[in-house]
């Protein structure tokens, strides 16, 4: 089965890749992902400087999701910078996940990280775990200001995370933002923000930062993400690549992503409980599904969800 898609002006072998943040802060790891079935090798996201992130426990997967407060770890953008040339060898798009704790730190990055081309970056405006620091994807100005100056810094095709929107006027106010951005691609979702999860035994939450609060991720996610990327994929008249991210566990979430207009598709706490393996197990449940449903490929699939 053909899983190879064009996304943003670049060829993948195949529509699946790891979802930034998961497994994909070290060199190690991002080596991993370069000899793994994963179309692409995306980063965590960089800032200007080495972050060690917050305090443990950060990280909880139980049966039907994780949450997270990683607080953004990461090596800085020089040292990804310096290992782009590294992970070149690997034959397969690099894309560079960018963030900041202000305007300043999101040019510092994406300036340092430009300056080795990756193949793409994707601007993370949606990280729930900072203290004191809001999603800027829920201020539509605030986003605006900041993807107005990295459009002069960053000269590769820049596209965007999003947080999750729960009512099309924030959709809404979303698109119209970011076709004035002349942004290149949407990544839809990172993280529900700010869930809470509770050990009942032990009578406490089960992450320490922020008091438990943390970005749920994983199978219950799924519908908040599909309706994300289908909102977008209509907004935007099926003509802005989407990356879809969200409770994908199975082949079948996949073509459902797909289905809901996803140009490609992130895995992250499937990819975190499994491994590197995960993206042989999907590629060969999407390729058995989109086989029986008559399907000559991925891209055949995309934005084909039929409305009663
Ligand atoms: O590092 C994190 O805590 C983190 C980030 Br930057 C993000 O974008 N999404 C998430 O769930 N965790």
């Amino acid at each position: 089965m053909d899983l190879s898609v064009e996304f943003a002006g670049v060829r993948l072998a195949s529509c699946l890749m790891n979802a930034a943040g998961a497994l994909c802060v070290t060199r190690d790891e991002l080596e991993a992902l370069g000899r793994a079935r994963s179309g692409a090798i995306v980063t965590k996201s960089m800032t200007p400087a080495l972050r060690r992130g917050n305090p443990d426990p950060r990280y909880h997967s139980f049966p039907g999701g994780s949450i997270n407060s990683m607080g953004l770890p990461n090596l800085g953008a020089p040292a990804y910078a310096a290992l782009l040339p590294d992970l070149r060898r690997f034959g397969k798009p690099v894309i560079a996940s960018v963030a900041g704790l202000s305007t300043a730190e999101f040019l510092e990055a994406a300036r340092a990280i430009t300056a080795v081309r990756p193949d793409l970056v994707e601007v993370n405006l949606s990280c729930p775990n900072i203290p004191g620091k809001p999603q800027i994807g829920y201020d539509v100005q605030a986003s605006r200001a900041l993807l107005r100056q990295l459009r002069e810094v960053v000269t590769v095709p820049m596209g965007v995370k999003l947080p999750p929107y729960f009512d099309p006027v924030h959709q809404d106010a979303t698109a119209a933002m970011l076709r004035e951005a002349g942004v290149a691609f949407v990544s839809v979702i990172n993280s529900v923000g700010n869930g809470l999860v509770v050990d009942p035994e032990r009578e406490c939450a089960v992450i320490k930062p922020k008091g438990g609060f943390g970005g749920l991720g994983g199978a219950m996610i799924k519908p908040v993400a599909l309706a994300n990327v289908r909102a977008f994929w209509k907004l935007f008249g099926g003509r802005m690549p989407i990356l879809g991210t969200g409770g994908v566990v199975s082949g079948a979430d996949v073509f459902e992503h797909g289905l809901c207009g996803a140009s490609a598709v992130q895995v992250g706490t499937a990819l975190m409980d499994e491994g590197v393996g995960v993206f042989e197990r999907l590629e060969r449940e999407l390729g058995e599904i989109l086989a029986r449903k008559g399907y000559r490929s991925f891209e055949d699939c995309r934005g084909k969800l039929r409305e009663l």
